[in-house]
């Protein structure tokens, strides 16, 4: 279905007059519309949901509620005292009073407010950007600790759960009829060996949650450094974007995801695997600014399992590309046969870079926990 035609079906003024593919989302389509008045423009971003991934959009727009009228009210609550204006995008209602529209075909639409002047980037620009992403995210998550997480629906079953993610990974090595013809490919055999090494290990914080060791909360999903959008005139943080994944998870997971994605300067696509690296510099400033908000949210518990939850997520996001490569590319966006292979060897080999520097790591998360 055509986006311009999708983008008028939204409670916006003025007419449209253009639209263009924003981003670069593996799961969703996203778009920026233009509409203008004959005295103003309003800008919004429009995305088609996946809805092979979430099940139910209404869900997900159910949660993005919940969470955008909280934090909403919280930043104007906080305002006066703040050093910035912080931002979350708000839904825009279709024009018939709903959260989203549909298109003939069944497809999801929805419309959500532009953090304008501000921007997200692919990889980290410099060591001032590196903090403001760790502070950012600290903050996002002191803003959603007090919501009861029974507010929010499972919107994405087995989200983040590595050894679901494991399971799913046997289910296509044993039901996948060309499963063997690739053994003898060696980035392939790279792979099957890095995931058989960390079988046992891969349910950490699963295990923790089962003992009850560390607890459900609200969670982003999926904060990584291309959701966090910078102001364009201050170079602070100003929001995080992408609330889809908005659902009951572990602290973990976020953090986990966000060091994962900001200390890899090569970025996800990278095809020169050699230069992929977990750098300790942009580490050691992310986790100093994350600390500014979020250590008041965290639990000893929760800061035993941080340095765990980089690997883990680095591993379970490789297992999820390399799945996925295995299954024929059925989850994941990509232009080529192979993306998702190359997508895993990337984070395979961070996560062992992860795992060369634990020690280092480790030290890093002590100096901004510790008293
Ligand atoms: C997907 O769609 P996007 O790019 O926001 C994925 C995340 C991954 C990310 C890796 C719902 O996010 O979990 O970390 O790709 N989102 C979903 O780039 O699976
Ligand atoms: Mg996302």
């Amino acid at each position: 279905m055509n986006p311009a035609i999708m983008a008028q079906k939204f409670d916006v003024a003025g007419r449209l007059v253009t639209i263009m593919p924003q981003g670069a989302g593996n799961v969703n389509d996203t778009y920026l519309a233009i509409f203008r008045t004959t005295f103003s423009e309003e800008r919004f971003i429009l995305q088609r949901i996946n809805h092979h991934v979430f099940a139910r959009p209404e869900d997900i727009m159910a949660n993005m509620r919940v969470v955008t009228e909280h934090i909403h009210a919280r930043l104007e609550d906080e305002a006066d005292d703040a050093d910035r204006i912080w931002q979350l995008p708000r839904i825009i209602p279709s024009k018939d009073g709903g959260a989203f529209a549909k298109d003939y075909k069944g497809n999801y639409w929805r419309a959500i407010s532009l953090i304008a002047s501000a921007h997200s980037y692919e990889q980290v620009q410099n060591m001032k950007h590196a903090y403001e992403a760790g502070y950012t995210l600290g903050q996002f998550q002191r803003l959603l600790s007090d919501i009861p997480c029974e507010l929010l629906l499972d919107t994405l079953k087995g989200f983040h759960i590595t050894p679901e993610y494991l399971k799913e990974f046997d289910h296509a090595m044993n039901d996948n009829g060309n499963a063997e013809d690739i053994k003898g490919i060696s980035e392939v055999n790279y792979c099957l060996k890095f995931i058989d090494e960390r079988r046992d290990w891969c349910s950490i914080l699963e295990d923790a949650k089962e003992r009850g060791e560390l607890k459900l909360r609200a969670i982003h999903g999926d904060p990584k450094l291309a959701n966090i959008m910078i102001d364009d005139a201050t170079g602070k943080g100003t929001s995080i974007v992408d609330l889809d994944t908005v659902k009951p998870g572990l602290v973990q997971y976020d953090f986990g995801d966000c060091l994962r994605s900001a200390c890899n300067r090569s970025g996800e696509e990278t095809l020169d695997l050699g230069t992929v690296h977990f750098d300790l510099d942009l580490c050691k400033i992310i986790i100093k600014g994350y600390m500014k908000f979020a250590r008041g949210c965290l639990t000893d518990a929760d800061i035993h399992y941080l340095y765990a939850s980089i690997r883990l997520i680095t591993f379970e996001l490789g297992l999820r590309f390399f799945t996925d490569y295995l299954q024929g590319n059925k989850y994941f966006k990509v232009q080529s046969e192979i993306q998702n292979l190359n997508r895993a060897r990337v984070q395979f080999r961070l996560c062992e870079s992860i795992e060369n520097n634990e020690d280092a790591i480790r030290a890093i998360i002590d100096k901004y926990t510790k008293p």
